[in-house]
């Protein structure tokens, strides 16, 4: 329920108003008796007064509960509900609490709490699901030691799990059964959990480094067994690089995975019981792509990371999420990169991490709801679990890392955990410890302004110029900070920013030695500059000529760098740079060129043409031998239709379109010998393994199919559309079945038809790969409109829902969201249909809802007439009344943006 102020508005809640908690709890004793109609839940509490807040009663929260009783030391007591919450007065100093509710667990479609999926009982708690199951201090401060015990019936629910160990287990009448789990770690509430149905496991026992054994465990329905062996590798992998890397060690005997296929986002790292979407676990080489395969490794990762960065050091409060998101997403990252067996596979995982980023975090950053890493004011939490919190903050503590050295950053991690082990704590305490573990370091001596990187949103830019003295043999860049406006912060101060730099010899394409002004030896490779004033100089000396220079290697900051670099600085830079990031960057912003020179052109009637030059650097890439097929592959991927639109102050969405399409289709046609050659030499890789060489191979022959079917729609050439579907058919894993069934419907031939049928009928029982049948459809191409009217016939076909997430996703928002080419229409009628879908969707699963909301994030960018009318649709949805407070604070910051 939406709670509102005197004046009607929805409450904020607000950092600066964080209070200790009241009481503590310092027991938790459950007592589940599940039935999916309606679960008895007895909460047992041993609870006492925090001596250091005033006296006042204890008010727990609770959501859709049905209270039955309430006793204190064994005694009914008297209590009262002011909204939600359970409010109890003139409490002893220390007491048991003893609360009996019921829930409905089969008519939770908000899948938040306690919920049945597939007649297996699962739940959520993060951030707020904990109140939906029983009243409690449901705030990450309140740590309290769990005993669970789970009772239902045998045959229905044969397997009961809960956190922590298994201590009893039994019979009891009328065919049901029991199990006693203790965890033997204290947590809040957000990481408690439950599941209890028809499961099996595959299992594995590993030794830790200390001698010490551990079963791991990976929990999915009977017929799914065949598709955990890679999450179970991957779940091992977590284990031995956690030690490995961060000398941080599995501290439970038992450590389980549980897959779930109605889940509203990845997985959640409940202490000691990861539950996942099926999405994020299941795979074998006939259901799952390489990209899935990624996916699952990077998952199983993070959650399991989070078992130090999250659990056993935890949030003080939800403004602090990106205390344990930033910092696991980070680690997953490094995860990912320290499995690649070279630096081009480390190279393209970073590159990878970057275009999300770019794509995703860059606009949020700059639309209606840029916020801080560190938030300073929320309506709903759920809304804030967002691409700046995490994704952001991650790159926020790999500056952290860039400026005290992979060695030093590891002995801040050290310092960290050995400070706040079992404490709930602040982006502040982190940020101090990995400071003080380096006390000679420029963090050190920089620390409170560096922390802006957590108080200040928007993306800050870069303006950089050179100069060259010929005179002097010197080379000065220049370069001005700067960050826009976001709600609430007009003004901005200077961000510590480390800027990677190198500097090539303009006609060699050579690396060039560094010598700074001041300095009386040079140094090869990169330098680090630390920035952190709004305008400074950087003099490098001993130069012969202009050099050109390479910057932001690695991307060593979450900044916009602009430089105004020539077309041969470039191709210089594309042919030649060291650093793998500003090789494939390079490339990048020649495309990004073309294509904001054709937009333009096209409002004169030119038609958008990739120069010869473009052309030709592409081609030495695709054919260099030196360049892995991984790093071919994302070179040769022109920027997306979402990074072109936010290069531009009015958007035509659809103009941005047609400009991109012009130059796929021209890179088709132009290097069509070049992308045979790619095929035929890339298509073979053998057995299938989903290590990054072999899956490079696989994503580069995909693309040359891609382009050689879009040359054949140009050409009418049928060789090509054939071989495609001869292809999808023998095909011996599903990324390769994928691209060719996606190069057949990407490029609209006619051939799709049957493919697409061929490939429901060989899956249909397998929802995930069903999934990407329907998402393959609702995001391809639009060609005169046609994506809309399909996308709403598929929504009527039998296999579609709307109350599973991942179906819903797969067909709604890989339009709404992934395909904006379809979705802006002149006539608005993608607009409608999103308002239509946010509304339907808010009275099952806000979380979804509010999520589809944003697709519209950046309304006030767009050029007439699609601006007017997606104003309208955003007023529509906040005009609707009994919006959850999800959607409500989307689109109510949407509309206040502009
Ligand atoms: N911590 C969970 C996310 C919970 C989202 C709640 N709306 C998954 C993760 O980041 O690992
Ligand atoms: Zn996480």
């Amino acid at each position: 329920m939406l709670q509102r102020d005197a004046q009607g508005q929805p409450i904020a809640i607000r950092r600066e108003d964080y209070a200790a908690p009241a009481y503590w709890i310092d027991t938790v004793d459950l007592t589940f008796d599940l039935d999916p109609a309606k679960t008895r839940v007895l909460n047992r509490m041993q609870m006492r007064r925090n001596p250091e807040v005033p006296v006042q009663p204890l008010r727990l929260d609770g959501d859709e509960l049905n209270l039955a009783r309430v006793l204190v030391n064994g005694q009914g007591a008297s209590f009262r509900m002011e909204g939600e919450q359970l409010v109890i007065d003139g409490l002893p100093d220390s007491f048991e609490l003893e609360i009996f509710t019921t829930c409905c667990p089969i008519k939770n479609t908000k899948l938040m709490g306690l919920f049945v999926s597939e007649d297996t009982f699962f739940t959520q708690c993060e951030a707020e699901g904990f109140r939906r199951i029983t009243y409690f201090l449901d705030r990450p401060d309140v740590m309290a030691s769990y005993t669970v015990t789970l009772r239902a019936s045998k045959a229905a629910y044969p397997v009961l799990l809960s956190n922590g160990n298994l201590v009893e287990q039994g019979e009891l009448p009328e065919g049901r059964h029991f199990a006693k789990w203790v965890d033997p770690f204290k947590k809040p509430s957000y990481l408690f959990a439950l599941v209890a149905g028809k499961l099996v496991a595959r299992e594995q026992r590993i030794k830790a480094r200390s001698g010490k054994e551990h079963l791991l465990q990976v929990y999915v329905r009977a017929g799914d067994l065949d598709k955990t062996e890679h999450a179970m590798n991957s779940l091992i992998n977590s284990v031995l690089w956690d030690e490995a890397r961060f000398g941080l060690p599995l501290d439970l005997d038992r450590f389980m995975i549980v897959a779930t296929s109605d889940f509203n986002m990845g997985a959640m790292e409940n202490k000691g019981l990861n539950i996942f979407n099926t999405k994020y676990v299941l795979a074998n080489q006939a259901t799952a792509t390489d990209a899935d395969y990624s996916n699952i490794e990077s998952v199983v990762g993070h959650e399991y990371f989070h078992n130090w960065s999250g659990d056993r050091v935890t949030c003080r409060d939800w403004f602090q999420l990106s205390l344990k998101e930033g910092l696991t997403v980070f680690r997953d990252q490094e995860f990912s990169q320290d499995l690649c067996a070279d630096a081009s596979a480390r190279a393209v995982k970073r590159i990878e991490d970057v275009r999300v980023l770019r794509t995703a975090q860059f606009p949020e950053d700059a639309g209606p709801m840029a916020h801080p890493v560190r938030p300073d004011s929320y309506i709903e939490i759920s809304n804030f679990y967002t691409v700046t919190i995490y994704e952001k903050g991650a790159e926020v503590v790999r500056m952290m890392q860039t400026l005290v050295g992979r060695k030093g950053f590891e002995k801040g991690i050290t310092l960290y955990f050995e400070r706040h082990d079992g404490q709930a704590v602040t982006c502040d305490d982190f940020a101090q410890a990995i400071a003080d573990a380096n006390p000679e370091s420029e963090l050190a001596r920089l620390l409170p302004q560096f922390k802006r990187w957590y108080s200040q949103a928007g993306t800050p830019r870069l303006a950089a110029h050179g100069v060259y003295d010929a005179q002097n043999r010197s080379y000065t860049l220049s370069v001005v900070q700067s960050c826009p406006p976001t709600p609430g912060q007009p003004t901005k101060e200077p961000f510590v920013i480390p800027l990677n730099v190198g500097l090539l010899d303009a006609s060699s394409g050579r690396e060039l030695p560094l010598q700074l002004e001041g300095e009386s030896e040079a140094t090869h490779g990169t330098r680090t500059v630390v920035l952190s004033r709004a305008g400074e100089q950087i003099t490098f000396t001993g130069l012969d000529a202009e050099p050109v220079p390479s910057i932001l290697r690695g991307f060593s900051a979450p900044v916009i760098l602009d430089f105004e670099y020539t077309d041969a600085q470039l191709l210089t830079l594309l042919a030649n740079d060291p650093d793998p990031f500003n090789r494939w960057e390079a490339g990048q912003r020649l495309g990004l060129r073309a294509a904001l020179n054709g937009i333009a052109a096209l409002a004169t009637d030119t038609t958008p043409v990739l120069n010869d030059a473009y052309i030709d650097a592409m081609r030495s890439v695709l054919r260099n031998p030196q360049l892995d097929a991984a790093f071919k592959e994302l070179v040769l991927t022109l920027p997306s239709e979402t990074y072109i639109a936010e290069q531009l102050d009015v958007v035509d969405p659809q103009r941005v379109h047609l400009v991109r399409e012009a130059m796929r289709a021209q890179l088709a046609t132009a290097l069509f010998a070049d992308w045979q050659w790619a095929y035929e030499e890339h298509h073979d890789t053998g057995a299938y393994s989903p290590d990054p060489t072999s899956s490079g191979r696989r994503a580069l022959a995909g693309m040359a199919l891609n382009f050689l079917c879009l040359a054949a729609r140009a050409s009418g050439d049928v060789v090509w559309p054939g071989k495609t579907l001869q292809r999808f058919k023998d095909a011996g894993n599903m990324t390769d079945r994928f691209n060719a069934l996606n190069a057949l419907v990407s490029s609209g031939h006619t051939l799709a038809a049957q493919a697409l049928a061929r490939f429901h009928a060989i899956f249909k029982d397998e929802a995930l790969v069903i999934d990407k049948w329907f998402s393959l459809q609702a995001g391809a191409p639009d060609r005169g409109g046609d994506i809309l009217p399909l996308v709403k016939q598929l929504m009527k076909h039998p296999d579609f829902s709307l109350k599973n997430p991942n179906r819903a996703r797969s067909v709604i928002f890989s339009y709404c969201s992934a395909n904006p080419g379809a979705f802006h229409r002149p006539d608005a009628a993608g607009y409608v249909f999103w308002s239509e879908r946010v509304i339907e969707l808010d009275a099952i699963n806000p979380q979804v809802a509010a999520r589809l909301a944003r697709a519209l994030d950046r309304w006030s960018k767009l050029a007439e007439p699609y601006r007017s009318a997606a104003r309208e649709a955003i007023a529509r949805v906040a005009a609707k009344p009994d919006l959850s407070k999800d959607t409500h604070e989307v689109v109510t910051r949407a509309l206040a943006g502009n």
